[in-house]
Order: structure tokens, then sequence, then C-alpha cells
């Protein structure tokens, strides 16, 4: 008992002694404070600002030599400001540099033996080597081979105009611009529209849907978050601060909670609160595949006794190449996915992955994230894409 005596002395010790700190800390005029703006409609007298702030205590005999046990109010610092993210429209030509400087040495080297002047069969190696280190896949590089083959021999000579348009027109076609990229956000209704994010640990699920949520932010939306990775308090912090910072709730549970149950609250959250999109992060566990059918299954149907699950967005981490390809099949096989979201592509210079990818997965890829930064992630956009493998002409 006298311990805990001893340490309740010593925590109420500390705790004046820290309100005290920060009094000195936030006073007005102080280090770390915000400025105090008087208001504006008060005619004040000139040396207003060399007056303390907080009615002059002072001159009125209190004493100063103690402070007083918390700071005034007025001078606590203001809440986090919300922050108003850029639309999503025209990022991915914003951040295409970061895509030439990882893609560009694929695109030049490919430019550079298709311009050779003769093309024997061991360039023809060299360029299929190529498309495949790239990850464009097996049967997709054969396919582009022999187009341009056929193509190389009807030109005959070529400029490097002719080679880059050759070039280009393959990588595109294979890359596939007819299909639909569009991501499933809008409202029916009253009801909002709910995106689920599934993928492996690691491939950037969290931050997808951070990022996500501030694009449709940007785009004038309004978000609610499902933190349905219960199995770390880590992640549901992560997806906090992210929806903090655009003023997008997040609805969380319990740590080891049911992942099931926290969707259901978040799309009854988005409904209540007439939300534009519910965002639902999920936990990435690869235990067993029926474990991870049971757990995304259990989750789409509980959201599906309010709404409809628009979009299952699949994270993918472009870095991972075939083994992370492999890992997200079974993904695929549990649930049916929407759209690919291929990230970490600003860290390798494998971005045949989306061709090979969409080829595999029968699905597009819709979003592209291009680094850590917040506003790093972008519609994707295969002719910017192309463009920046090929560099400008
Ligand atoms: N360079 C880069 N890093 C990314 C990108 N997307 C996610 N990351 C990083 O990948 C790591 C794992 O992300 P996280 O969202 O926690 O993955 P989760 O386990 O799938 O939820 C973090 O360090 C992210 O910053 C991206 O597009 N580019
Ligand atoms: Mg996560």
């Amino acid at each position: 008992m006298d311990g805990y005596l001893g340490i309740i002395v010593i925590v109420v010790v500390v705790a004046l002694l820290a309100a005290g700190g920060l009094f000195l800390l936030f006073r007005p005029g102080g280090k770390g404070a915000p400025p105090v703006e008087p208001p504006a409609t008060i005619p004040l007298p000139e040396d207003t600002e060399k007056r303390p702030a907080g009615g002059g205590e002072e001159s009125e005999g209190a004493t100063t030599t103690l402070p007083p046990p918390a700071p005034p109010v007025e001078v606590k610092p203001a809440a986090p400001e919300v922050e108003v993210p850029p639309p999503s429209a025209g990022r991915m030509v914003r951040l295409r540099s970061r895509l030439a400087r990882s893609q560009s040495a694929f695109g030049r080297g490919l430019l550079e033996l298709l311009s050779r002047d003769r093309l024997d069969d061991e360039v023809w190696d060299e360029i299929e080597e190529s498309l495949i280190t790239a990850d464009v896949g097996v049967a997709p590089t054969q396919m582009m081979v022999e187009e341009l083959k056929t193509k190389v021999k009807v030109l005959g000579s070529r400029t490097p105009q002719e080679v880059r348009g050759l070039l280009r027109e393959q990588l595109l076609a294979q890359v596939n611009p007819d299909l639909d990229r569009t991501l499933h956000v809008a409202k029916h209704g009253e009801r909002p529209a709910v995106v689920l994010v599934v993928g492996v640990n690691g491939t950037g699920k969290t931050t997808t849907t951070g990022k996500l949520a501030r694009s449709l932010v940007g785009d004038g939306k309004k978000v609610v978050l499902g933190a349905a990775d219960t199995f770390r308090a880590a992640a549901a912090d992560q997806l906090q601060t992210w929806g903090d910072r655009v003023g997008a709730e997040v609805v969380r549970g319990p740590e080891g909670g049911d992942p099931a149950s926290v969707a259901f609250d978040a799309t009854a959250k988005g409904m209540a609160e007439k939300a534009d999109v519910v965002i639902v992060d999920t936990a990435g566990r690869l235990h067993t595949k029926t474990g991870l059918m049971d757990e995304l299954g259990k989750v789409k149907r509980v959201i599906e006794k309010k709404a409809t699950v628009d979009e299952v967005l699949l994270v993918l981490d472009a870095t991972t190449g075939q083994n992370g390809m492999r890992q997200a099949q079974v993904f695929a096989e549990v649930v049916n996915i929407t759209g690919i979201a291929l990230t970490k592509l600003d860290g390798t210079a494998k971005g045949g992955i989306v061709i090979s990818v969409q080829r595999e997965l029968g699905v597009p890829v819709k979003l592209v994230g291009l680094g850590e930064g917040s506003d790093d992630l972008a519609p994707f956009d295969p002719e910017v894409f192309v463009d920046a493998i090929l560099g400008d002409d």
C-alpha cells in the first residue's frame, strides 16, 4: 500500500510539474504557442503586443510565482487541422517522373535493341529476355516479339521515331487501354458505395486505403473508413492517422475482434452519416485458403446485409514479382476481385507486371502506388505508363 501511495504522490507531482511546463510552453508569446489573434472588432491600443495576454493578472496583485495548474483554455493548441487533398485527376501525369525513373532503363534497352541495323536471332533473344526480366510474362512476351518481327520486316530500315512508335503500339496493346478502369464509388441513392481492400500483408493495403480516402475526399466525397484488420492494434492506429488528416471517420473494433463486425459497423456508420464511400481495410493473413475464404467471405456477406460491395481491390506489391502474383491468385480464388491496386511501382524496374497481372487475374489495374507520400496514388493511365517507359521522343 505504501508503495502505491508513493507512486500516486510521484504521479501527482509529475502531473503538476508537467502542467506548469505546458503553461510556460504554450503561454501566449511563448515558444510553441500559436499566435493569439486579438478580436478584429475591438480597437486596440498601440502597445497591445507587449502586454501579457489573459487579462493582465500581474497588475491585479495576484501571485505570479506559481503557475496555474492548467493552461488557459484559449491558448490550447488547436485541434489537428483537416487537410484538403488534391483531386485524383491528372495524378499519373504528375507522378510520371517516378515511373520514368524506375522504368526507363527497360524502355531504353528495348529501343536500343530494336534500332539496330541487323536484327538477328541473338538480338531478338535479347529483346525477349529484356521483356521477361521486366515481368511482362512469357505468353505476352512471345506475342509481342512475333508482332514486332513482322512489323520490322515490313518497315525495313527504321527511324528512331518509327521504332518508338512500333514499341509503343505493342506495349499499349498488351496493357490494354480498352479495359474499364473506373473505380466504382458512386453512391446508390442514400446508400454509400463500399470498397473492400484485400491482399497479402505488407503489400500496402492500409497505405492504399488511406491514400484512396484522401483522393476521394479531394474529389469532394465523404468517406468512412473501416479498420477490419483487427489482428494488430497498430493497423487501426495507422488507418486512424490517415482518416484524421482528411476528416474521414474511422470505425474500429477491439484488437483481435471480429473483422466482419467492424466491416458491418463501418457500413452502418457510412449509411447513418450519409457518406459517399465506405472503404474497408482488411488483414492479409495467408493462413489457409479456407481460413481466408471464411474470413473475407464473412466480411463481404455482412456488408451485403446493408449495402453492396462495389469494388474489391486487390493490393499487389509490384516489387514481389511472380511470387507476389501467386499469393494474389489465392485471393482472387476466394473473393471476386474487381480491380488491382499495384503498389511500389516507383521501386521496381519490373513494370511489365502490369501486363502479366491483368492477364493472369483477368482484372484491370485501376490504381498505382508511386511512392510513400500521401498523394502518391494515381488512377492508372495506360498511355502515361507506356510513355514513361519509353521516355520522351
Ligand atoms: N515506395 C512505396 N512504398 C509503398 C507504397 N505503398 C505502400 N508502401 C509502403 O509499404 C509498406 C507497407 O504498407 P502497409 O499499408 O502497412 O501494408 P499492409 O500490411 O498491406 O497494410 C509501408 O512502409 C508503406 O509506406 C508505394 O506505392 N510506394
Ligand atoms: Mg495493413
